[in-house]
Formats: structure tokens, C-alpha cells, sequence
């Protein structure tokens, strides 16, 4: 996973605001920045030294990158544990949903959103290494968004989910969308403290996915294939596709879908209703 692939640390962005610092723009218009508390639930135990690890010479690459590995996962689980009390003393319903890029996910929330107006409160985390655009897109439906841009880390983890939760107002029964950095590798490691993961896999994409990315279809509870309107001009058997999904994980649930033409649609409404019935039950 990602702690070889040397994903930066340090470059999370907020809405804009590095993850440790609140920037201040004074009357004369002079900005700058400083760290910031920890405030809300969002607590942190002890020291905030999240992957500063020295580098020794005499250790082996392999058992060093284990140890990393460990570390790292170990005060993600913390983090999720926090976020994971948070969303349960709110009543929220969390997603995290996951898949690689542009297989719908920004779409699919928008019309999700559209869709359960008036029933249902969702509010979105949007994770990207660059641009706002995602989080723009959502709050043109006037659903509340916060965009976390992770410069060159290729996944969100729990502890930046806990920080954009602080700007975000969450309603009891509501739900809590997280759309994922677009990439079918590493997102399935982290834990953000969410009721599951929903990866969405696109037609365009091929049907062999879940047997070469098996780790994030044994994550998810729940998959969506998308763009089935797609499906008159390519070769993907939908079959083979759920076949494959289900030899890595014999219990995931599947819909088809098309987030353009709206069908499948009613099904996943459905399927969130439910989730959302299970939390409140
Ligand atoms: N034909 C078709 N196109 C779709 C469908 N859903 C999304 N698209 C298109 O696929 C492209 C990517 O959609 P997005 O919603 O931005 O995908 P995403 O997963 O949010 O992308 P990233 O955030 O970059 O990972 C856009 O051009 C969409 O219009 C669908 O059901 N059918
Ligand atoms: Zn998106
Ligand atoms: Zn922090």
C-alpha cells in the first residue's frame, strides 16, 4: 500500500487550509498562519507525530516498511474509533464510497442528493489531491460539502476525516457521504469509522477489476456497477463481473446502475433508506 508508494504527508489541504493551521486575513488585508487547537470531539492522545519516524541504516527495507505499515494503520484505527463514536452518538449513517477515477461517484451523489431532497439530510466529504470542483458540484444541489485535497496522498484516512467533520453540520438521521480519492488500491486500508464501503465499478472499466483489485471488493459491502447505459456498445458481461466480485467476497451486495439515465436508481435509494432504518433501529 501507499506507505511505499511514498504519499505525502503533510499536504492535506481543507477547504484550502493545511489540516494544522488556520490562516487569518487582517483588515489590511495581510494573511498569514498559524496552528491551530484541536477542538470539537475531534481529540488527539498524546504527542502528534503522525509517520516522523527515523530512518536507521541497519534496518531491512522490508521489515521497516512492515513496521511503518503497522504504525500507521494503528493510529488510523484510533482515528476511526473516534469518528466512528462521533457518527454514532449523531444517529448518522456514514458511506465511504470507493472505486477508481471518473466511474461516477460525483454524479451518482448529485442525484442521490436531487433524489432523497426533503426525506433525507446528506452531507458530503469530498476527497481529491487537487481542486475544489467535486465539493462545487455538491453544494449546487445545497447539500453542505467539505473538500479535503490530499496533494499527492492517494487515499483519505480517519484522521482527516475527523477534522473536515468539524465543518460539517451533521443531522440526526442524516447521512454522511465520503467519496473517496479515486483509486482502487490504497482507500481500502483505511478505515474512516464509516458503516461500509460502496465501491462503484464503471462498465467502461472492464470486467476483471475485483479479481486484479481483490482487497477493495473484500472491503465493501456493497457494489455498484454504473454506467449500464453504457453496456449495447462494450463487451462487459455484468455476470462475469459479479462472478469475480463475489469469489473475493461471497456477501457483497450488488446493483446496477446508471447515474446518467437514473436506472438502478430507485434500488439504491432503497438500499440507503434501509442502512439509514438499521442505525435508527
Ligand atoms: N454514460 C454514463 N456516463 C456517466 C455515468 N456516471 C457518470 N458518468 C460520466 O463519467 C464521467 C466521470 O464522472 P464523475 O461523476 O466525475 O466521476 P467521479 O467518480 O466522481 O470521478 P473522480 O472524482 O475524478 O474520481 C463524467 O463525464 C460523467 O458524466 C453513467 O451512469 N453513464
Ligand atoms: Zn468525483
Ligand atoms: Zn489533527
Amino acid at each position: 500500500m501507499c506507505t511505499t508508494c511514498g504519499c505525502g504527508e503533510g499536504e492535506t489541504t481543507i477547504e484550502g487550509h493545511a489540516l494544522h493551521e488556520h490562516e487569518h486575513t487582517h483588515a489590511d488585508g495581510t494573511t498569514h498562519s498559524h496552528p491551530h487547537d484541536h477542538h470539537g470531539t475531534h481529540g488527539h492522545d498524546g504527542a502528534h507525530d503522525h509517520m516522523h519516524h527515523p530512518y536507521h541504516s541497519h534496518t531491512h527495507a522490508s521489515s521497516r516498511t512492515l513496521r511503518l505499515e503497522m504504525d500507521i494503520l494503528a493510529k488510523n484505527a484510533a482515528y476511526a474509533a473516534q469518528n466512528r463514536a462521533r457518527f454514532s452518538a449523531h444517529g448518522v449513517l456514514a458511506l465511504n464510497l470507493v472505486s477508481s477515477p471518473g466511474s461516477g461517484k460525483t454524479t451518482l451523489l448529485v442525484k442521490t442528493i436531487e433524489a432523497l431532497k426533503g426525506k433525507l439530510q446528506i452531507a458530503v466529504i469530498e476527497g481529491d489531491q487537487q481542486t475544489r470542483f467535486d465539493a462545487e458540484r455538491i453544494r449546487a444541489t445545497g447539500a453542505p460539502a467539505v473538500q479535503i485535497n490530499t496533494g499527492k496522498g492517494c487515499h483519505l484516512d480517519a484522521h482527516m476525516v475527523g477534522h473536515a467533520l468539524d465543518a460539517l453540520p451533521l443531522e440526526k438521521g442524516g447521512v454522511l457521504m465520503i467519496e473517496n480519492v479515486g483509486n482502487l488500491v490504497c482507500p481500502a486500508a483505511f478505515d474512516l469509522g464509516e458503516a461500509g464501503k460502496v465501491v462503484i465499478l464503471s462498465v467502461t472499466e472492464g470486467e476483471d477489476k475485483p479479481l486484479k483489485y481483490p482487497d477493495m471488493f473484500r472491503a465493501a459491502r456493497l457494489m455498484l456497477i454504473n454506467k449500464c447505459d453504457l453496456l449495447p456498445h462494450l463487451q462487459f458481461e455484468v455476470d462475469k463481473a459479479i462472478g469475480y466480485a463475489r469469489r473475493v467476497n461471497p456477501l457483497i451486495e450488488v446493483i446496477r446502475i446508471s447515474a446518467t439515465t437514473g436506472e438502478g436508481l430507485a434500488e439504491w435509494l432503497a438500499w440507503i433508506e434501509k442502512a439509514v432504518a438499521g442505525i435508527r433501529a
